[in-house]
């Protein structure tokens, strides 16, 4: 518009000029304050327990916001008996890496008594979440939906819902964790939960109106089951994964991994002649065992006329989940160049030398460094680009700006595992079925991959197979690599992506509340990840892993040898020297071994051992 501003008076001009600052000023500033501290809680209506709250209460406050807004949040850690931190969970944090949350990756916890600000800005709509990133404490309570819309949402809808969905623990992790990670549990079998939540609660009814389209936005906040999710009478038309809209895909039930979000349009019916339950299940094939008497569904209903019942749900005897790597960006984003760079990395669940369950990309369980890794990278100068700065137990790669990066993951374990990256999402550019062991070619630039891939932020790996994700490192930061079950991150299950460190150092300048939070809980802030300022290179005194286990031992001559332990009890010489046998036989081998292969047999004799070992050993705790 060629309008000469000199034919305006000038106070008309100065409301022109007011008029347009209000326009491009439209996004907000969105603050929170959040108090948090223990509360209490009874979600399954079972049992009562402390739980994380924020601001006296849980369940905890839905973060809203709009793309373009900035986010404030100043936290005060009231705990009183544990540090905390929050990641806000598929945001790219793009420019505000030190805002990314996990402990000891780009800030230090939050020590009991002290405050932190996060602050950053949204630049992607749809359904994310907020959770601790610390300790493996989310499930004690802390952890969130977090929504953000979208002024240009591509579909029509005429109300919407969020529902979250989670498993729940009695019993709080600072307890759990030592159980699970312990010479009593070589297998490592995960903590069972002990029932499911819609919405932090059971039973939830969901009042609707007949002839109108819902969208329903599910955020899996939990901490280890995957969940599969069907509405009874109505089918689901995907739109969204992970911040990500697709074309519309129609299913009949969804499979959602922890950690994953699904955002569904769901169409009412024109009668208003009964209602219709939906169910949340719970994957059972990640539970090494069902405990009697654990309901692993939760109910809920779509009331269209609260005066009718309210039907139990029908049995099904068939899980046919929608799946995922079918879906369809709806931006048409092509499948990205072939890539400058593959990460492998193989899962593999182990034993290590104080006779305790952890997980291994390769040989490596992950060990949180003594300097959070983005501070090393702040405080390393050049040497930043050497990933040798960040010890060997960070598991980092360092990544070029720009570069395009395949990230394989072969899957040596039996077990199902949603893999997640920061400050990215991913094409999701192959999954084999079960079984069908390693991806073989080095060369990922095979021809049979999607052109226009699905993106996510959080994609399931299946038993004995493998994945591929590729994408562009344009986001210069510190950013995890890990399972999203929350018991294999405490097992290590852990890889540091660092990304572009010399554009990093540019980029951040670390806020005072960051060096104040190391500086009250005693956490060195500044040198290489053994704190070391003067010779980067020199990682004398780097946190280590538990060594391995002593050549002869491994994860079966372990259940062995804590076999021989009940045998001797009841006097049967002979399983002794079949367990040694057993551990001679296998000394030949490498020195971390897989136990994926034991069967359910083996698990549950290890079970038994160990409770009995559990017995022998009271008083010894670690
Ligand atoms: C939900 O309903 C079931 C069946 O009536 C009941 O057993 C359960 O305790 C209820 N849950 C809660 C939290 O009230
Ligand atoms: C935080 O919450 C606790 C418990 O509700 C309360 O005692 C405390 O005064 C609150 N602190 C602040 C700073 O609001
Ligand atoms: C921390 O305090 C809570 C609430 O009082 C308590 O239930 C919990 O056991 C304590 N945790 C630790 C690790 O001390
Ligand atoms: C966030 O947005 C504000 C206001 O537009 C801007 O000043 C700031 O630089 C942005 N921060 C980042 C990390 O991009
Ligand atoms: C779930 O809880 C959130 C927060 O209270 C609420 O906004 C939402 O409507 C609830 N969802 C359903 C389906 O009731
Ligand atoms: C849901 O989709 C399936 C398969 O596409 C179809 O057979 C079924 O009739 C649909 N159900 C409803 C209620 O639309
Ligand atoms: C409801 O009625 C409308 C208008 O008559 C029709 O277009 C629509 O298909 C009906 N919906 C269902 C679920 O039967
Ligand atoms: C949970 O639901 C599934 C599917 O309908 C059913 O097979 C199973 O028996 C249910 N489990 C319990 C404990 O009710
Ligand atoms: C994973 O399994 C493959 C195939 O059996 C094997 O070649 C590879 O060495 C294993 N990886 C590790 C780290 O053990
Ligand atoms: C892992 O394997 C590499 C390559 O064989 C070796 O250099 C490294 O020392 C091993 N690390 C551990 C912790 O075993
Ligand atoms: C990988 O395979 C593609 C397609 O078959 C081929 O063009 C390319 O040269 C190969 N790259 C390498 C490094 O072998
Ligand atoms: C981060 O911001 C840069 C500069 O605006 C942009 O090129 C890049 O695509 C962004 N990356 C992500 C992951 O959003
Ligand atoms: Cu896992």
């Amino acid at each position: 518009m060629a309008i000469s501003l000199l034919s305006f008076s000038p106070l008309s001009l100065l409301l022109l000029l007011l008029l347009a600052f209000a326009g491009i000023s439209e996004a907000a500033v969105v603050t929170y304050d959040f108090n948090i501290t223990w509360v209490r809680a009874n979600p399954d209506g079972l049992f009562e327990r402390p739980t994380i709250g924020i601001n006296g209460k849980w369940p905890l406050p839905v973060m809203t916001g709009t793309v373009g807004d900035q986010v404030i949040v100043n936290v005060d850690n009231q705990l009183g008996n544990q540090s905390t931190t929050l990641h806000f969970h598929g945001l790219f944090m793009n420019g505000s890496t030190e805002m990314d949350g996990p402990v000891q990756v780009s800030q230090c916890g939050i020590p009991p008594g002290s405050q932190f600000t996060y602050k950053f800005n949204l630049t992607q709509a749809g359904t994310y979440w907020y959770h601790s990133h610390d300790k493996g404490q989310y499930p004690d309570g802390l952890r969130a939906p977090f929504i953000i819309s979208d002024p240009d949402f591509p579909y029509e809808y005429d109300e919407q819902f969020v529902l979250s969905v989670s498993d729940w623990y009695h019993e709080e992790m600072q307890v759990v964790i030592p159980k699970f990670i312990n010479k009593a549990n070589p297998t490592g079998a995960e903590p069972v939960p002990q029932s499911v939540l819609f919405n932090d609660t059971q039973n939830l009814t969901v009042p609707i109106q007949p002839g109108k389209t819902y969208l329903f936005q599910v955020v899996n906040i939990g901490a280890f089951a995957g969940q599969y999710i069907w509405f009874e009478g109505h089918n689901m038309t995907i739109v969204e994964v992970d911040g990500v809209y697709t074309e519309k895909a129609e299913a009949e039930m969804i499979y959602v991994a922890a950690a994953q979000r699904c955002s569904f349009l769901i169409t009412t019916k024109n009668e208003t002649t009964a209602n219709y339950a939906f169910v949340s299940s719970m994957d059972t094939d990640l539970f090494d065992k069902i405990p009697p008497g654990l309901n692993w569904n939760v109910t809920g209903w779509l009331v269209y006329d609260d005066k009718k019942p309210l039907p139990a749900p029908a049995l099904i005897d068939e899980y046919n989940d929608f799946d995922d790597f079918t879906l369809v960006a709806y931006d048409k984003m092509p499948l990205l160049p072939e890539p400058d760079r593959v990460v492998t990395l193989d899962v593999v669940m182990g034993v290590l030398g104080n006779g305790k369950p952890y997980a291994f990309f390769q040989n490596i369980t992950y060990v949180p460094p003594k300097v959070p890794t983005l501070y090393t990278v702040m405080t390393t100068g050049e040497d930043a680009a050497n990933p040798l700065v960040y010890g060997e137990f960070s598991h980092s790669f360092v990544l070029e700006k720009d570069q395009t990066i395949d990230i394989v993951v072969n899957n040596n374990d039996t077990g199902k595992h949603p893999f997640h990256l920061h400050g990215h999402n991913f094409q999701a550019i192959a999954r084999s079925a079960e079984n069908a062991g390693n991806f073989v070619s080095t060369n990922t630039s095979q021809t049979n991959f999607p052109e226009i891939p699905m993106r996510r932020d959080t994609f399931v790996l299946y038993p004995q197979g493998y994945i591929v994700l590729r994408f562009k490192a344009d986001n210069p930061g510190v950013w995890l690599f890990h399972c999203h079950i929350e018991w294999h991150v405490d097992q290590g299950l852990i890889a540091t992506m660092v990304e572009a460190p010399l554009e990093i150092q540019k980029m951040v300048t670390l806020p005072q509340d960051h060096i104040d939070a190391c500086v009250a809980g005693n956490t060195p802030y500044a040198g290489n990840a053994a704190a070391n300022t003067v010779n980067h290179l020199d990682l004398r005194g780097a946190t280590v892993a538990p060594k391995p286990l002593p050549g002869g031992f491994t994860a079966r001559g372990i259940v062995a040898l804590t076999f021989s332990c009940i045998s001797a009890i009841l006097g049967m010489a002979v399983i002794v020297w079949y367990g040694m046998v057993d551990m001679g036989e296998a000394s030949k081998q490498s020195e971390i071994r897989r136990i994926a292969k034991m069967n359910r047999e083996e698990a549950a004799a290890a079970a038994a051992a160990a409770a009995a070992t559990e017995i022998n050993e009271t008083g010894k705790t670690d």
